[in-house]
C-alpha cells in the first residue's frame, strides 16, 4: 500500500506524443540522462499532480518544442517505468509553430522507412508498429 501526500494507486504517467504530419513523425534527440543521451523518442514528459494527461502533454510539448497542439487518441500499449510510472503515447496534432529542440539536442520528422533505422529510446521502440501504421495512414 503506498502512503503520503500525493500518492494514489495509479502510477504516475509520462505521456509521449505522435505528431504527424505531411506522412511524417516528429523525432526528438535526448540529452540526458547520460545513458539515453543521443537516442530519439516521441517528445513528452511527466504529468503532473492535477493535470489531465492531454493538459500535461500539451504543456511539456509547449515547453519542448514551442508549439501548441491538440491530444488525440491513445496509440499502443501501456510501457511500465521504473519508480511506479507508465509510459503512454498519444498521437497529436499541430496547431501552430514549428517544433524546436528547445529541451533536445535536436529534432527531426522522419517518414516510415527513416523510423525503422532510427535508434530510439528502448521504451518507445515497442510502439514502432502503431507508429508505422500511423505514417502509413496519412
Ligand atoms: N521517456 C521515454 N520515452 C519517451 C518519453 C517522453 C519519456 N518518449 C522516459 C524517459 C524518462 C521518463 O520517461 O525516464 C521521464 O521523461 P522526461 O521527463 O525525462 O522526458
Ligand atoms: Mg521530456
Amino acid at each position: 500500500m503506498q502512503t503520503g501526500a500525493g500518492n494514489s494507486a495509479e502510477p504516475r504517467e509520462v505521456a509521449a506524443a505522435a505528431i504527424v504530419d505531411a506522412g511524417r513523425l516528429l523525432l526528438a534527440q535526448r540529452v540526458s540522462p547520460p545513458h539515453l543521451a543521443g537516442l530519439w523518442e516521441l517528445p513528452g514528459g511527466k504529468i503532473e499532480a492535477g493535470e489531465t494527461p492531454a493538459d500535461g502533454l500539451a504543456r511539456e510539448l509547449r515547453e519542448e518544442l514551442g508549439v501548441e497542439t491538440v491530444v488525440g487518441a491513445r496509440i499502443g500499449s501501456d510501457v511500465p517505468l521504473a519508480g511506479a510510472m507508465v509510459l503512454r503515447a498519444y498521437v497529436v496534432e499541430l496547431k501552430s509553430g514549428t517544433p524546436e529542440a528547445l529541451e533536445h539536442a535536436a529534432v527531426r520528422w522522419v517518414d516510415a522507412e527513416q523510423l525503422a533505422g532510427a535508434d530510439l529510446v528502448p521504451n518507445d521502440e515497442v510502439w514502432l508498429p502503431e507508429l508505422t501504421a500511423l505514417l502509413e495512414s496519412f
